[in-house]
């Protein structure tokens, strides 16, 4: 089965995606999610203009070849880029196996190793009060773990507070200077979610994401301010690329740790996990190389006891998240998959089967990994520049967004 044709489709159905399709000499298609926030153009091109013409001619079925042949080929290896674009590259060809095969990813993968995926969803608010209503709606739809976020008081912009409804922290135009200060932070976040567990007891996962700013010794402060509200996790205490930080965060709490959405490759988190100082490795197919390395990743993370608990943002496209479902449904150490949904009208490009019911996803049983993607439609979207928000402290200066 020979691949005559890669082609890049850039479109913007509500927000920018990146899709990778690779068509073979038997008519079969595959999709690929080569997205990658705020630097969508650089994936593009690197898929276009040097992957593409590599892959034309290739046997479609020699998934693990055409990976190795792409990183080690690559010379310049990991990174972003690089990792999304033969990331995408995987995920195409794993569905056009499946197609080929008439069977779901999931049971190429060694078939499903659970009933159903356990999906974390985004509670917010501008206050308080606002998010506690939020995390009610979520026990309302059956929500066994939420991700609790809300404004702290005196600073303009924080992180996960959606504007209207949907959140996008992308922009148009030039980044969105936020400010931070990590004093009313620290002192606001053990208030804030404490408030999750009195008003809504400890019946379901509380989640809470630090994104990437604090000090080891302050996530270690927090993370200790925690341990009574039993966090199912908090996530990026600290920036990531600063693994033995979190031997330091680990020496002062027991509140669980999760990192790794921003990681592209296993040697990201090689000593997190077999120093076990996370407890959930958030690495995801669309940046992390694709199925076939993320379930290398999960392989190292289960001989040490870590779980997955897999990045699942509305900026990886709904082709990322079936493929994710995928690996979540057959490894044996799942932890949680997060599950943001899709701005409209994503829908209109992205024909998805999997599925939502009670907390629980499943990827379906299509061949592949059941998304197909609407060329027509997508054609009505124009791609525009978005940049993601920067972050500086109140004397100016830059901080970690
Ligand atoms: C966040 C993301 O979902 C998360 O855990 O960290 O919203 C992240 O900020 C975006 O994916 C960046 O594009
Ligand atoms: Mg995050």
């Amino acid at each position: 089965m020979k691949i005559i044709d890669a082609t890049v489709i850039v479109t913007a159905p509500g927000r920018n995606y990146v899709t990778l399709k690779i068509t073979t000499d038997e008519g079969i298609v595959g999709w690929g999610d080569a997205t990658l926030n705020g630097r969508e153009l650089a994936v593009a091109s690197y898929l276009r203009d040097h992957i593409a013409p590599l892959l034309i001619g290739r046997d479609a079925q020699r998934i693990e070849d055409t990976w190795q042949y792409l990183y080690k080929g690559a010379y310049w290896r990991r990174g972003p880029v690089t990792m999304t674009a033969i990331a995408a590259v995987d995920v195409a060809l794993w569905d056009i196996k499946g197609k080929a095969a008439d069977m779901p990813v999931y049971q190429l993968l060694g078939g499903a190793a659970r009933d159903g995926i356990m999906v974390y969803g985004h509670a917010s608010g501008t206050s308080v009060d606002e998010m506690l209503d939020d995390v009610a709606d979520h026990l309302a739809k059956g929500y066994k773990a939420i991700r609790a976020q809300s404004a702290i008081p005196g600073l303009d912009k924080t992180y996960g507070i959606p504007k209207n409804g949907f959140y996008e922290p992308a922009s148009d135009s030039a980044p969105q200077e936020d400010t931070w200060d990590t004093a009313p932070y620290s002192r606001y976040a053990p208030e804030m979610l404490g408030a999750v567990r009195e008003r809504h007891g400890f019946g379901f996962h509380l989640l809470h994401d630090v994104h990437h700013r604090l000090t080891p010794i302050e996530a270690g402060r927090l993370g200790r301010d925690l341990e009574d509200m039993r966090m199912f996790w908090i996530e990026d205490p600290t920036p990531a690329e600063d693994q033995s930080a979190y031997a330091t965060i680990r020496q002062h709490t027991t509140t669980p740790l999760a990192v790794g959405e921003i990681f592209n490759s296993i040697w990201d988190c090689q000593d997190l996990i077999t120093n076990r100082w996370i407890d959930y490795i958030r690495a995801s197919v669309s940046h992390a190389g694709g199925i076939t390395h993320l379930r290398r990743i999960f392989s190292l993370a289960d001989l040490y006891g870590v779980k997955s608990g897999s990045h699942g943002a509305g900026d990886l496209s709904p082709v990322s998240l079936a493929a994710a479902l995928h690996v979540d449904l057959s490894i044996p150490n799942f932890g949680v998959q997060e599950y943001m949904g899709h701005v409209s009208p994503t829908e209109d490009v992205f024909h998805t089967d999997y599925t939502f019911s009670d907390g629980f996803m499943h990827p379906g049983n299509k061949p592949g990994i059941g998304v197909e993607f609407d060329e027509v439609a997508a054609a009505k979207y124009p791609y525009n520049p978005r940049y993601l928000p920067v972050n500086r402290r109140l004397d100016g200066s830059m901080h970690d967004w």
